[in-house]
């Protein structure tokens, strides 16, 4: 059999095996898919199993992420090297034979769909259809902004391609149309997206669910649309691909027909669920098609491996090695630059990252903590020249605009700037924000609240691929006032506290706001959640209360009871500390003693030891008081059985900040009558 076959034919066989064996998964996408896949990997992609780090290497992902066993083989395949935990290339396959045979298993490093934190060689993690499509967008922003940035007269460091491989359930997902037209927009000739049209999808045929002419559809976009009509012709799909590399000025969509579950006799073609093994029998059926031994499993034909090693594997190790020359020259002739990528690469900051941070003066009026949350953001950007981002169209709500000079756009075929655009577009803007993190670039993505439902899927994939996307929030609770309930959030915070390794920060005071930030930046495996005000609040006096570096520790003592004996503690976040601490000084002009605990991040205080819990919560003070201005689910932890939660049980209301205050009760009387309560007075 002519070796590039035989190659294809290994590839989907190891996917039914792997899903056989399993007893679950997706075969189909894999078998039909596998010549798609191995003339990318095999001829075009830039890639380097040796070392799969390597910062200038083509992308490749897996947007149809039901289709894990044809990623897994590909990586098994091609040698793929494993990188630990440090960033070092060890010697071995980042999927061996033995992690194939454990598909989907406990601990695995092959789990269902590609996560990319367990598995080297996968990009990003992919599985909710969409997401791997808008995180390729991200990618190619990010290699235009490296192109744009680093790249130097006769030194093209930066100029990889983002391939993805999209289904039809992609196609129809609204995250993949918002990105399909930001990159469209933008023109981001360094993105493939090949779609998988195989007239089927889990329900059925398509057509009972999908109709629309996608490729005027693209071509609407701002794509160029090309079409390869059987997904078995590896010269046609090889022509495709030169047409993608031939167009400089916008995206390519490659429509590709092909046959779910390829050479099986029953399933081909079948609106048959195939979201499942094929069976024995078929299996067995199936490799007769392949001319394959009926009986074989997992097997790799004689120089299949070494069909892989002469040719991505050598072409790989070439381009590679041309890049690291050329990149050995660029360092000498720029060690700036060359140091800077150096820091990209490993995640690091550069020194003084935290110079001139803004320090607030004690101010009763204060301001919002979107105010100071732009001025810290500008400063922090001023020193890190690679933290990038943008608004979906309310960046002079979010205060987000990067202002200082030099600080510069992101726009179509000017690709230099810092400040990105997403438009009107919030779950691209997530899942772009993830793509570009994935590439080591520092990114913040910004909007409403309120909307961060919007960005919700992607959000959740960032802690869960552990990549450290910044999402800025404001206009944080009703106390946005009159744009009213649509955009007033309620459940959102709960919400995303119970999301896991997503750091939620919601501070105080200006100065807070600071400390939110050192806290955010610093993170390199977690992405965070920064909620701030539209409406003004009063900055604290430092020097009588403690200091705002507590903020790192999730919840502090902002003020206490003298002697640090309280009878109540009263606590909150953003702007109903304030009234916390108005409820303070009135409970202390009657002689009761209370305490002040301000914290602006849940998830920061539980990674905290039990004695400084303590020393914040001290068991012994059962008389507690909760105030935030948002659902009371979860607060019970804190205030405990015997105390009160003032929150929000509703929906809000849209009035000016004064009535909608009052009608919800979030009056500093209300915090002190519930203290008194809370003390049995
Ligand atoms: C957001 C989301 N919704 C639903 C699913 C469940 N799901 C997995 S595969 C699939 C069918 C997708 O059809 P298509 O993209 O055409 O893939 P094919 O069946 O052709 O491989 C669905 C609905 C999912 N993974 N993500
Ligand atoms: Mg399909």
């Amino acid at each position: 059999m002519d070796m590039d076959q035989l190659s294809i034919n290994t590839i989907r066989t190891l996917a039914m095996d792997a899903v056989q064996k399993a007893n679950s998964g997706h075969p189909g996408a894999p078998m039909g898919l596998a010549p798609v896949v191995y003339e990318l990997w095999q001829k075009y992609l830039r890639y380097d199993p040796a070392d799969p780090l390597w910062p200038n290497r083509d992308r490749f992902v897996l947007s149809a992420g039901h289709a894990s066993m044809l990623l897994y083989a590909t990586l098994h395949l091609t040698g793929v090297r494993h990188v630990d935990g440090d960033g070092k290339v060890v010697d071995r396959p980042a999927v061996s034979m033995d992690d194939i045979q454990h598909f989907r298993q406990l601990d695995s490093n092959t789990p269902g769909h590609p996560e990319s934190h367990l598995t080297t060689g996968v990009e990003t993690t992919t599985g909710p259809l969409g997401q791997g499509a808008g995180n390729s967008v991200g990618m190619a922003i990010a290699s235009k902004w490296l192109g744009a940035n680093y790249n130097q007269p006769g030194f093209d460091v930066f100029d990889f391609n983002v391939y993805a491989l999209c289904g039809d359930g992609d196609m129809m997902e609204g995250v993949c149309c918002e990105a399909a037209s930001l990159a469209g927009h933008l023109k981001l000739s360094n993105l493939c997206w090949i779609y998988d049209h195989n007239h089927v999808t889990l329900d059925g045929p398509a057509s009972f669910s999908f109709s629309e002419d996608d490729m005027t559809r693209f071509v609407g976009y701002g794509w160029n649309v090309t079409r390869v009509a059987d997904a078995n012709d590896l010269d046609m799909l090889g022509r495709a691909y030169e047409t993608f590399l031939k167009t400089k000025d916008r995206p390519t969509l490659i429509v590709v027909d092909s046959h779910i579950g390829y050479g099986s006799p029953h399933k081909q073609d079948s609106s048959d669920a195939h979201g499942e093994p094929l069976g024995e029998e078929e299996v067995k059926l199936t490799k007769k098609v392949y001319g394959w031994p009926e009986d074989s499993k997992f097997l790799v034909p004689e120089g299949v491996y070494n069909q892989f090693k002469n040719g991505i594997g050598k072409r790989g190790a070439e381009v590679h090695a041309g890049w690291s020359k050329k990149f050995e020259d660029y360092k000498k002739q720029f060690p700036k630059l060359a140091d800077q990528l150096d820091k990209i690469q490993n995640q690091q900051l550069p020194d003084g990252w935290d110079k001139d941070l803004p320090v607030f003066p004690a101010d009763a009026k204060g301001m919002a903590t979107r105010e100071s949350s732009g001025k810290t953001l500008n400063a922090l950007a001023k020193n890190i020249p690679w933290l990038i981002g943008g608004s979906a169209d309310l960046a002079h709500s979010n205060k987000t605009n990067l202002t200082f000079e030099g600080a510069g756009d992101f726009f179509p075929n000017a690709y230099h700037g810092r400040n990105l655009h997403f438009g009107v577009r919030e779950h691209a803007m997530g899942a772009a924000t993830n793509g570009i993190s994935v590439s080591r670039l520092r990114a913040f993505s910004a909007t409403f609240f309120n909307f961060s439902d919007y960005m919700k899927p992607s959000m959740r994939l960032a802690a869960l691929m552990e990549t450290p996307s910044i999402f800025i929030f404001t206009h944080d609770s009703i106390g946005l006032g009159e744009d009213g309930p649509t955009h007033q959030p309620i459940e959102q915070l709960a919400g995303l506290r119970a999301m896991p390794n997503m750091v939620v920060l919601r501070p105080g005071d200006a100065n807070e706001v600071v400390e939110a930030y050192k806290v955010i930046i610093q993170l390199r495996h977690s992405p965070a959640t920064l909620v701030l005000t539209r409406q003004a609040m009063p900055t604290y006096d430092r020097t009588k209360f403690a200091a705002a570096s507590g903020v790192a520790k999730g919840a502090y003592v902002l003020i206490d009871a003298e002697g640090g004996k309280p009878d109540v503690i009263l606590m909150g976040t953003g702007s109903e500390v304030h009234l916390c601490v108005e409820a303070y000084e009135k409970l202390k002009a009657e002689g009761i003693k209370a305490r002040v605990v301000s914290m602006p991040s849940w998830d920061l205080f539980e990674k905290q030891d039990a004695a400084y819990k303590e020393s914040v919560f001290p068991a012994a003070v059962t008389a507690r008081v909760s105030v935030e201005m948002a659902a009371t689910l979860g607060w019970d932890r804190y205030v405990g059985p015997k105390g009160k939660m003032i929150g929000m049980h509703s929906f809000g209301a849209s009035a000016p900040l004064k009535d909608v205050l009052k009608k919800f009760g979030f009056l500093t009387e209300n915090v002190v009558a519930a203290a008194k309560q809370v003390l049995g007075k």
